[in-house]
């Protein structure tokens, strides 16, 4: 046992009436909803990134947050890990998800950092015998060192791109032997500053291909986790080739993989796009390609990339109502892709911005959930398109609609949206 969360006591259900800070108000591990318990409708990850690898800098400011496992060696590496263990234990969330760079020191060349991953990975593997813990997923980090910042897979050197496939191939392996339920490629750097020295078609084709190795690895390995996409418009390039939904969607077609990989929709991305969560969420899973969500925020004002904890109930209820609507997380869950701020220096900080971001999605579930058995929204959506229901015009051709139009003297009416009716509908429940 480290002492960094002494006297912070492991957090439990007492219900909505506990004024404690320390407690679950609506998140209930074991309640029912719709024939299954929460916890595994929410499937709660940590991310390792946000919680212990974070130095709490913006651009105008480093570190400001101290932690003793700060450093790059393997002691220190292993210290994380103890820490890390511990907040889980804390917090009771069945899972975590990391990048390479998270949990190991960076070694001088490829086999050094492969040498440093390979046995924090086992360390970490020991720790997970005895924690109910579970990895939710793995990642690699291709944005931050110096060599990716022309891109990975889309860098305009084949060395950087062998270089990402070798990492990628390490932290697949990882991810596997880890018992991992996914594994996500976030293209950070896989965009362009400007066109101006940039080959737009030669750098997509290279992501294409990047993305066809990793799932023909993930089947020669016989890793059967999902493959998931997380597309962001900008952040750090100026324009991604993984800008929203729609744009990966066409890119997995383009390349033949729209039945092998899923996408992992963060709310901050969805927002940064001009699109809202929900909106993200509902045409991944009309596309049949929903898979795991990143849960944050972003400040409404400074229009960046703020990684907030989430907390607002009618938000993220919105979003859960369109995971339920799509039959529920399968291999994904909810990744707390959110850090504290960087004055939110104390250990406690840590832990109550998890205990309040559970009980937010816990709320937003159940509201979500209310309103799907209630049906409303559902009623009111057939009710609109119920036209349909006796016409076959989407067989037919130009024109079949000009003879129906004519033969029947169509002249449409048009119909209330009912938009307000159905706020406030909403607002019933949440
Ligand atoms: C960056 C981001 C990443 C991915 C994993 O905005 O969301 O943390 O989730 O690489
Ligand atoms: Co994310």
């Amino acid at each position: 046992m480290t002492d960094f969360f002494k006297d912070i006591p492991q957090i439990s259900y007492k219900g909505p009436d506990s004024t404690s800070d320390f407690a679950y108000r609506h998140y209930n591990p074991d309640e029912i909803l719709d024939g299954k318990r929460m916890e595994d409708h929410l499937r709660f990850a940590v991310a390792w990134w946000h919680s212990f690898a974070w130095p709490g800098g913006d651009p105008f400011g480093g570190q400001t947050l101290e932690r003793p496992w700060f450093g790059d060696t393997m002691e220190l590496a292993k210290l994380k890990a103890d820490v890390a263990f511990e907040l889980f234990a804390i917090l009771g969330q069945p899972y975590f998800c990391f990048h390479d760079l998270d949990i190991r020191p960076e070694g001088k060349d490829f086999a050094e950092s492969t040498k440093n991953f390979e046995e924090i990975v086992d360390y970490i593997g020991q720790k997970m015998d005895s924690a109910k813990t579970k990895l939710l997923w793995g990642t690699a980090n291709l944005f931050t060192h110096r060599r990716f910042m022309s891109g990975a897979a889309t860098n305009p050197d084949p060395e950087v791109f062998a270089y990402s496939a070798a990492t990628v191939k390490t932290c697949i392996d990882a991810t596997h032997k880890l018992g991992g339920e996914n594994y996500v490629l976030w293209g950070g750097r896989e965009g362009y500053e400007t066109l101006l020295n940039t080959d737009l078609k030669r750098e997509r084709d290279q992501a294409g291909r990047f993305l066809q190795m990793v799932v023909e690895y993930k089947h020669k390995i016989g890793f059967d986790g999902t493959i998931l996409v997380e597309p962001k418009p900008q952040e750090p390039s100026k324009h991604q080739y993984d800008f929203d939904v729609a744009t990966v969607y066409g890119f997995l077609k383009d390349y033949g993989l729209e039945d092998e990989v899923k996408m992992n929709i963060e709310q901050g991305h969805a927002i940064l796009a001009g699109h809202s969560f929900e909106h993200e969420l509902a045409l991944a899973a009309s596309l049949g390609i929903l898979g795991s969500i990143d849960m944050n925020r972003n400040d409404y004002q400074s229009g960046w990339d703020t990684d907030q904890f989430p907390n607002s109930v009618p938000e993220v209820a919105l979003a859960y109502y369109e995971i339920l609507k799509d039959g529920g997380f399968t291999t994904g869950g909810t990744n707390f892709d959110a850090k504290i701020r960087r004055q939110s220096l104390d250990p406690e900080d840590l832990v109550l911005a998890h205990v309040g971001a559970m009980d937010v999605c816990a709320r937003g579930l159940k509201a979500a959930h209310a309103m799907l058995e209630d049906g409303g929204l559902e009623n009111a959506r057939a009710a609109r398109y119920s036209g349909w229901d006796s016409v076959s015009l989407l067989e037919g051709s130009l024109d079949d609609c000009y003879d129906h139009v004519m033969s029947k003297g169509i002249n449409p009416e048009p119909r209330s949206g009912a938009q307000e009716r159905l706020e406030n509908y909403v607002n019933r429940f949440v």
